[in-house]
This record gives structure tokens, C-alpha cells and sequence, in this order.
């Protein structure tokens, strides 16, 4: 049973930066069922999308897997055999719920849980490669090079899934989005202060790209076939094919 995430319902006097810590790690699952409209409808579907695309004896990368449920849902759906998932994030407090998670389930493949920046993980005979709401985390400067890097691991017929928050070029829609996206923190049980405390937060920690720059930054790495598969406001997911 996940913990219900009351967290920054309070004034706080200096608010600092966003930090994946304890606090939030042992809040998450709620939290981001509360925050990112789609987001299970998006982890069950990668569990879909690994049934067509994990070729056997492959490797399978979770990059910023927090608690692991995209790690989880690949590893229920997953047809083929002798498979490897290995599951990132540099948060040692989400590390550390994720490992308790994977040693409580039974896996017929190897799951690896580590501990590391995704920018120096090595990626090697991937089939599948999940960025699911991280590269938002990443510095803007850091994420071709890591997108050519992942487009290198992968093999032929691989794919990437990358799901983010997105903004829009024309200012009437962003707001308008923004807005739809703020209701639904409002119709999930979120305060006015939540949420702007949270935003404040996030301001210099998260940067959004929008579907234009997601798109031309594949293509650039090497993609050949990219699309978005999911939308809901201001959240998407695309799958870039190799
Ligand atoms: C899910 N994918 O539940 N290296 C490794 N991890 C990082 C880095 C980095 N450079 N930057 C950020 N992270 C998950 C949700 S949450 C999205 C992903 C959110 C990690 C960070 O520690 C956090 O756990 C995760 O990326 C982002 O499907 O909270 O909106």
C-alpha cells in the first residue's frame, strides 16, 4: 500500500530545490499517480510494447526506474527469455525502495538494480530502452549525447520509449494546457500551495523540451522512425526506432 503524498501542504519559509530523497521516495507511487495524467496507462503499455520488442538474450534498460515499476511491468510481460533488466537512478533512497520491491517478486530474468548517473552507464546489447520522465531531470546540454549513446546500445529493430513533460511553443495553448494539467492535480486532491510549492521547486531542476525538439533530437541521434504514441496535456510518450 503506498503512503498518500501530504507533502509541502504547509508553508515552507526558504523553498530550496527538488531532491529525489526519502521523503519523496516513500511517497512516490502516489504521488505520481496524482501528478502525471496517463502515467499507468504509460507503464502498462511499455510492459505491451516489451512482448513485441525484447528479443531473448537481450538487455533491457530502466534509466531513472525511482521505484522500478517500469522494470516491474517489463519483467511481467516479457515473452522472451534469458533477458537481463537493468534499472538506474541516482537516487540512493529511491535505489534502496526499488531493490526491497525487486527481491519481493519472483523473475524468470535477471534484474540488476543500480546506483548511478544514467549519463555514465554503459549501454550494450539493448532491445529495449525506457526513458520514462527523466531526461526532463537531465541539463539540456547532456541530452543528445546521451540519446546518440542509447541509440548505440541498442540493436537493430531496438527501441526507445521516452515519456516527458512537455511545453508548447504557442503561449495560448501552453497556458491552456498548463491549466487542463493543474486541474487534474486540483481533481486528485492537491492544494493551491502543493502545487505552487512543488512548481517552485522544480523550476531549476526540470526543463522542458517541446514534441518538435523530442523529435528532432532522435532523428539527430540516429533514429529512424519516431512518433508519439501517448498524449494526455502536457505529458507525452514517444518510441523512437532504430
Ligand atoms: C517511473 N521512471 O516510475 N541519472 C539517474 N537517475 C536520474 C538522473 C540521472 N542523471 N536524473 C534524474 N534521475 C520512473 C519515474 S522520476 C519522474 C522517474 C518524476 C532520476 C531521479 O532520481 C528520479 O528517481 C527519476 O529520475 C525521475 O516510471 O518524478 O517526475
Amino acid at each position: 500500500m503506498s503512503n498518500r503524498d501530504t507533502l509541502y501542504s504547509t508553508p515552507i519559509e526558504k523553498i530550496g530545490d527538488w531532491v529525489f530523497d526519502e521523503k519523496i521516495a516513500k511517497v512516490f507511487p502516489d504521488m505520481i499517480q496524482r501528478s502525471i495524467p496517463g502515467y499507468s496507462i504509460i507503464i502498462s503499455m511499455i510492459g505491451t510494447l516489451s512482448k513485441s520488442f525484447v528479443t531473448s538474450n537481450s538487455n533491457i534498460y530502466d534509466l531513472g526506474c525511482s521505484l522500478g515499476a517500469v522494470t516491474l511491468s517489463v519483467c511481467y510481460n516479457i515473452i522472451a527469455s534469458n533477458c537481463t533488466i537493468i534499472a538506474v537512478d541516482k537516487s540512493s533512497d529511491m535505489i534502496k525502495n526499488c531493490q526491497s520491491h525487486i527481491d519481493s517478486i519472483k523473475s524468470k530474468n535477471t534484474i540488476i538494480v543500480m546506483e548511478a548517473d544514467i549519463l555514465d552507464v554503459n549501454i550494450e546489447n539493448a532491445s529495449m530502452v525506457v526513458l520514462n520522465f527523466t531526461l526532463q531531470f537531465l541539463k539540456p546540454s547532456t541530452r543528445l549525447k546521451l540519446i546518440k549513446k542509447i541509440w548505440q546500445g541498442l540493436n537493430p529493430c531496438g527501441i526507445l520509449i521516452l515519456s516527458e513533460k512537455i511545453n508548447f511553443k504557442d503561449n495560448k495553448i501552453n497556458e491552456l494546457i498548463s491549466n487542463m494539467h493543474y486541474n487534474f492535480k486540483i481533481a486528485n486532491d492537491y492544494s493551491t500551495l502543493q502545487i505552487h510549492q512543488k512548481n517552485k521547486m522544480l523550476e531549476n531542476v526540470m526543463f522542458t523540451d517541446s514534441i518538435k525538439t523530442h523529435k528532432n533530437r532522435l532523428k539527430q541521434a540516429g533514429f529512424s522512425h519516431v512518433e508519439v504514441w501517448f498524449q494526455c496535456f502536457n505529458f507525452c510518450s514517444l518510441i523512437a526506432l532504430k
